[in-house]
């Protein structure tokens, strides 16, 4: 190993007072609660049941997010003539809570009742004893018609995953539920950012549809960092069907043939017909918990473990994924909300979460575009989703990236956000050469978007198009700022969001090293060198 100049730490020892720190997680408020999982200590009367039960929860009513009217009540979930009741909500990890509530009615005249207490515990692990959360609550009066009634505390912050209501009733009465609400902080998640650059993806594919990815680094003359596969949602199983894309011929692990790392987007649709409520019911319940567990047993690739981007029921505001169409889950936000958190909730319990990447990734234009049909319409919460995807295709009034990404660029840039695929094509009879250097040019209008994957197929193929786009596309992606290494883009090697010594020393120790894979080798390049220190150093500056 070469030891760096004497003059370069120097001049880096003179800059550690502005050391500055990188975008890091957000903080958010919201309702943690909305879609988890929970238990009851007694189960519902027959004839005012929950739904959709699982080995996990005891129904999903009470965290539908949807409150009953007075009638009928196949929204509320009833006990009859308990005189304690407790429900445990499972948060599926720690989080800083700030209010518990839950919302209840009473029509004396039909035997229903408000809990005559309510009281609140929390604890941080099973295997912890419940603390008292807040004050014990009162009730409101009972009333002969109808009335409901919001029941809640507001604590301090506490940290909790399980949340306990414990009731006491009258006794030879009914209560009923609709809704348990749990609220406090969202730490945004920050999973595999790159520090400096955005992944160089695509969707590589040769003539006959199949995954060739060599021939699409060949045509652009610049290795992928991302590549884009699709697997049938409900039929396709992980170590099956995605197992050998890292341990077979396709080359998106290290190997000989095909050099570099490369991380998968995963393009996860459901079967067809198959619809949110499906989903949201529990139609796939089982199938989920197989895949996610076979996707952390990493004998299934080869021992790769790299996360993968789980880009599941895409483009849900595109009315070619509603009801009539063969694509049925998009369409109905409510549903969608519920089937996406019921998805991540299994892989949260199985333990698979914390390892990919849950990007949640609408269209670029809405079809119809409406209100109702809005993509925030659609978006499960900052706790359910890592990062926000775009399909960006010359679609719309205005079918230029910019236009496109800005109206989400202005709501999710607080995450990483990406584009999950997109192409310009020919029939659009826009300019080529403009739109493809819009899309390259992401890097100086939306620095948050850390990823772009081309849609190289269905007549989006680069070759395909103008000769000249070709060649601006080569041009374009040749920069380093496109990541031609998965493992590449990283400056802050301890993550602790500033650009200071301990990664300074990382780099170092790896300082002249040549080949793939070394840390230090922000932009990819093979080599730790100079051009590495230039762009640490450029960022220490900021
Ligand atoms: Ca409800
Ligand atoms: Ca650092
Ligand atoms: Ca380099």
């Amino acid at each position: 190993m070469r030891k760096l100049p004497a003059i370069i730490v120097v001049v880096i020892l003179s800059f550690a007072s502005v050391a500055q720190a990188l975008k890091s997680p957000a903080i958010t408020f919201g309702n943690i609660s909305v879609g988890k999982f929970y238990t009851v200590s007694v189960p519902a009367e027959a004839s005012y049941p929950d739904r959709w039960p699982n080995k996990w929860t005891a129904g999903a009513k009470l965290t539908d997010e949807t409150l009953a009217q007075s009638w009928p009540l196949d929204y509320w979930v009833g006990w009859y003539n308990q005189n304690s009741i407790e429900i445990v909500v499972d948060l599926g990890k720690n989080y800083t809570i700030q209010h518990a509530k839950l919302h209840c009615t009473s029509q004396t005249d039909l035997g229903i009742y408000y809990p005559t207490t309510v009281e609140i515990y929390i604890k941080d692990d099973i295997s912890s004893d419940w603390l008292s959360y807040g004050q014990p609550l009162s009730p409101p009066p009972d009333t002969s018609g109808y009335s409901d009634a919001w029941i809640g505390v507001d604590g301090n912050d506490a940290t909790a995953r399980y949340v306990k209501y414990s009731m006491t009733t009258s006794g030879g009465n009914y209560l009923f539920i609709d809704e348990i609400e749990v609220l406090g902080l969202i730490e945004n998640s920050w999973k595999n950012v790159p520090d400096w650059g955005c992944y160089h993806g695509a969707f590589p594919v040769e003539e006959h549809g199949y995954l060739v990815i060599n021939s699409f680094e060949t045509l652009v003359q610049k290795k992928l960092s991302m590549v884009l596969w699709y697997a049938t949602m409900g039929t396709c199983g992980f170590a099956s069907y995605l197992g050998p894309l890292w341990t077979g011929q396709y080359g998106l692990a290290s190997n000989l043939d095909y050099e570099g790392s490369r991380y998968l987007e995963i393009g996860w649709e459901p079967e067809g017909y198959k619809t949110a409520e499906d989903i949201a019911s529990g139609l796939y319940d089982i199938y989920f918990e197989q895949w996610f567990i076979e996707s952390i047993d990493y004998q299934n690739r080869g021992g790769n473990n790299d996360p993968v981007w789980i880009r599941a029921m895409s483009e849900m505001n595109g009315s070619w994924t509603f009801i009539p169409n063969k694509a049925s889950w998009g369409g109905h936000p409510l549903n969608y909300r519920r089937a996406w958190r019921r998805m991540y909730n299994i892989a949260e319990q199985v333990g698979a979460e914390k390892h990919h990447i849950f990007l949640w990734s609408p269209n670029g234009i809405s079809y119809p575009d409406a209100p109702w049909n809005a993509p925030i319409e659609y978006y499960p919460g900052d706790g359910y989703v890592d990062w926000v995807g775009l399909s960006v295709y010359a679609q719309g009034d205005n079918p230029y990236p910019p236009a496109i990404i800005q109206p989400f660029y202005d709501i999710w840039s607080y995450k990483p956000m990406m584009i999950s695929e997109g192409a310009y094509s020919t029939k659009e009879g826009i300019d080529p050469q403009l739109w493809v250097n819009d899309w390259f040019d992401i890097q100086y209008n939306f620095p948050m978007i850390k990823a772009i994957v081309w849609f190289n197929a269905s007549k989006h193929e680069l070759t395909q198009l103008d000769p000249v786009v070709l060649s601006t596309y080569r041009q374009r992606v040749s920069q380093l700022y496109f990541l031609r290494q998965s493992i590449a883009g990283i400056l802050d090697y301890n993550a602790d969001y500033y650009i200071n010594f301990p990664d300074y020393a990382a780099f170092s120790s790896n300082w002249a090293a040549q080949g793939s894979n070394y840390y230090g080798d922000v932009n990819g390049d093979n080599s730790v060198d100079m051009d590495d220190l230039a762009i640490i150093m450029s960022n220490w500056l900021d």
